[in-house]
């Protein structure tokens, strides 16, 4: 099965509050008048599309205006276009990251809950299966019981851990982690952290010494760090997102639990504001269910009827 199948697959809530519902829209071969548009507009902000819903409109409403749409396949193509338009802009390369550093440093990073240490196993699962070698590093030395998660990953995953006692100091542990990733010749090291608000000033800083302390030992690292956000906080991710890249320097984004959610037209404004390339997307909760982000699969998979039809 191809990407966008998986996505078609995986994202049904997403897709059912914007393309099955502009199907029933037009259910009838109703024609294009006012009271149509009122209801897709109704729809695009239902489908939690944000300020993007109002800019839809706008481009179809001059279209029609000029007599270029006629019915739903238009409607479609246009608000494919536009969210394509800001997912994929010119300069914001999305996708997978290159590891080419050896090791590569990821810190992983995100309020409490948002999916991080299950984002890190199927990192872990993704890169192994590509022939990389992983290690983890189990800096969540906040919660009890979260390095004994991160450790069942490691073992499901058969990949070495690193991990302190609990209340150690997470850079000290990240010191150790890089240490022993340069010893055994891994080619990535993924770096779980504990969950944290923005609000949580020690815990910002904390985070700041893990950086600093990883760069000590291997200078350049971390050489990504990926902003873990719960997809279906939908819009209200944005605000959350924007306090935390003031604080901490983030080079991409993991969205998960789009599985789960009607919300997941909401990435296309997450981009647009935070400007920063979407990595990965989370599909469910088992190891292969993440996914490389494909901007043109991704929107098709919720739009279009099948993969790149509306094109042209
Ligand atoms: N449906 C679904 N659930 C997910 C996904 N990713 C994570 N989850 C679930 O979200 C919950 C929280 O995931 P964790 O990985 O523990 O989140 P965390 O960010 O590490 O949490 P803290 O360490 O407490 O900050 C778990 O129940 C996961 O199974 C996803 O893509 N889809
Ligand atoms: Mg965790």
């Amino acid at each position: 099965m191809g990407l966008f199948d998986r996505l078609k697959e995986r994202l049904t809530r997403t897709r059912e509050a914007l393309s099955d519902n502009i199907s029933k829209l037009f259910k009838g071969g109703r024609p294009i008048d006012r009271a149509l548009l009122d209801e897709l507009e109704e729809l695009l902000f239902q489908a939690d599309l944000g300020p993007i819903a109002s800019e839809v409109m706008s481009e179809i409403n001059r279209l029609h205006a000029r007599g270029e749409i006629k019915g739903e396949d238009e409607v479609r193509a246009v608000l494919r276009e536009v969210l394509l338009g800001f997912v994929a802009p010119k300069d914001v390369r999305a996708g997978e990251a290159e590891l080419t550093h050896k090791p590569t440093v990821v810190l992983i990073v995100g309020v409490n809950g948002s999916g991080k240490t299950t984002s890190i196993a199927k990192l872990a699962h993704r890169f192994q299966s590509q022939g990389k070698s992983v290690l983890l590093a189990a800096c969540d030395t906040f919660r009890a019981a979260a390095a004994e998660q991160l450790e069942i990953w490691a073992k499901r995953n058969d990949a070495p851990l690193v991990r302190g006692k609990e209340g150690a100091d997470p850079a000290s542990v990240a010191f150790d982690a890089v240490e022993s990733a340069c010893v055994l010749g891994i080619d990535v090291v993924l770096v779980d952290t504990a969950g944290r608000l923005h609000t949580q000033t020690n815990l910002m800083q904390e985070l700041s010494k893990v950086q600093r302390v990883i760069q000590k030992r291997l200078p350049g690292a971390p050489h990504e760090v990926w902003l873990v956000l719960d997809g279906t906080n939908g819009q209200n991710a944005i605000q959350q997102a924007k306090q935390f890249t003031a604080h901490v320097q983030v080079s991409g984004l993991v969205i998960t639990k789009l599985d789960g959610t009607a919300r997941g037209g909401a990435l296309c404004q997450i981009v647009r504001e935070l400007r920063l390339p979407v990595r990965y997307i989370g599909t469910g909760e088992q190891l292969g269910l993440l996914e490389p982000f494909e901007a043109t699969a991704f929107v098709d998979a919720i739009v279009s009827t099948t993969a790149g039809a509306a094109r042209g």
